[in-house]
């Protein structure tokens, strides 16, 4: 088998699924990444995500989760589905809800994983005993510095993986093969001085070039921490009630990013454009039948409505906004939600 024109192939491959590129990686992440990736966790900036502590430094080696890895294919699938300036615009208008924009669509774990099903199957016709795992965070390996190591992209200061003519607004999944594909080579890397992404951090989570403590990440506050957000992160929150998108707004190489082509990922029941005292109106069913099928589904009921709580309390002062809080108190809620209820109430009677 000619190892190099199957690459060559698997790649024509990919484009033709949606992905911006694909590039391969071998299998084991050199000892300076590894060394930073146990720092990260030895300063416990993985916060309640106790699946990072678990697998430790083995998410640096293909081969915890395939034995028989030799390649990793990388892939890069954007999902920006509007102008910057649009959301620059929502952010600045904090009676409406900004939802991360990755997240307007349907879940991109299904997404990505049912295209790599389809990559893995090209291989299969390609060569009937390869053996393949196909992985969009559902299994420990460490995405963003394998993808890295492929010169998919460089990482960026905000930890993320940027292209020069892609920015960062997209997803990446990974393919591990027991193919010897050649590998590809990391490339250079074009932050230089720039520190815009850490400058506009809302909470400084990005604490130094390249390093991000999770846990004042609104990212991980208002999704993965099943708490409610702690008191000196709310007002920093604005109106992002899922997920943050801040450190890629002004990061000048995503002026180039790409629009999204999956009508997956388009913006589902409004989504985009919807006030916070809409949402808010939601029942609990009502949650549950329209996110089945996104990502938000995953955080429950009542982390979004303490999300849109707080949300509602950085709102400017508005009788509609006090009369939805008071009648929301009056109801029988979760404890969460009645805290966040009572804070967001407080925020319009300060003098
Ligand atoms: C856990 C996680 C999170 C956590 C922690 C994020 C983080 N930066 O670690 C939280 C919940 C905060 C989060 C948030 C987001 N995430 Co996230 N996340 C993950 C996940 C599952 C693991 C990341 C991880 O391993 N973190 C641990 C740290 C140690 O890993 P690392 O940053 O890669 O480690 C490098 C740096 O720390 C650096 N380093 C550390 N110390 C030092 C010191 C020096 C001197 C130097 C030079 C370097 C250095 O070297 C390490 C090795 O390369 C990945 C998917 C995956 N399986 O990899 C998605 C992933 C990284 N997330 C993604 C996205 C989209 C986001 C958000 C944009 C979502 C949003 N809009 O709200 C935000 C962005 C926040 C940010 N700036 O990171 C995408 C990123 C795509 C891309 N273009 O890179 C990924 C790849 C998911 C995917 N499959 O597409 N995420
Ligand atoms: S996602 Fe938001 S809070 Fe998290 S590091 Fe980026 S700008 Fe900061
Ligand atoms: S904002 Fe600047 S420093 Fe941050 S990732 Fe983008 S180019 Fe790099």
């Amino acid at each position: 088998m000619d190892y190099a024109q199957l690459a060559q192939k698997v790649k024509e491959f990919s484009l033709a699924l949606g992905f911006i590129e694909a590039k391969i990686a071998s299998c084991d992440l050199p000892e300076e990444k590894i060394h930073h990736i146990q720092n990260w966790l030895d300063q416990g900036f993985y916060g309640q995500m106790a699946y990072l502590k678990r697998h430790g430094t083995e998410r640096t080696h293909a081969s915890y989760v395939l034995p028989q890895a030799k390649s990793i294919i990388l892939v890069a699938m954007p999902y920006w589905p509007e102008t910057l300036s649009q959301s620059e615009h929502l952010l600045n208008t904090p009676e409406q809800a900004y939802i991360s924009r990755y997240a307007l669509g349907r879940d991109y774990h299904k997404v990505l994983r049912s295209k790599l099903k389809q990559l893995g199957q090209f291989l299969e016709q390609e060569q009937s005993d390869v053996i393949y795992r196909g992985i969009v965070d559902s299994a420990p390996l460490a995405e963003v510095a394998f993808a890295s190591l492929a010169g998919l992209g460089w990482t960026g200061k905000n930890s993320l993986l940027l292209q020069k003519n892609a920015g960062s607004l997209f997803f990446l999944g990974a393919l591990i093969t027991n193919l010897p594909l050649p590998f590809d080579q990391p490339i250079k890397e074009h932050c230089g001085t720039c520190n815009r992404c850490m400058q506009s951090c809302p909470t400084g989570a990005i604490i130094s070039p390249y390093i991000v403590d999770a846990t004042r990440c609104l990212s991980y506050l208002t999704i993965e921490s099943p708490k409610l957000i702690d008191v000196p992160y709310r007002k920093a929150m604005g109106n992002r009630i899922y997920g943050c998108d801040d450190c890629q707004l002004v990061c000048p190489f995503n002026r180039f990013a790409q629009n999204n082509q999956q009508t997956d990922f388009k913006p589902r029941h409004g989504l985009d454009q919807v006030s916070l005292l809409s949402l808010l109106n939601w029942s609990e069913t009502e949650f549950k039948e329209k996110m089945a099928g996104s990502p938000i589904y995953r955080i429950g009921y009542n982390k979004w409505q303490s999300n849109i709580l707080i949300a509602l309390g950085n709102a400017p002062t508005h009788s509609h906004i006090i009369l939805a809080l008071q009648n929301f108190l009056n109801q029988d809620n979760d404890p969460m939600c009645q805290e966040a209820a009572l804070w967001a109430l407080a925020q319009h009677q300060t003098p």
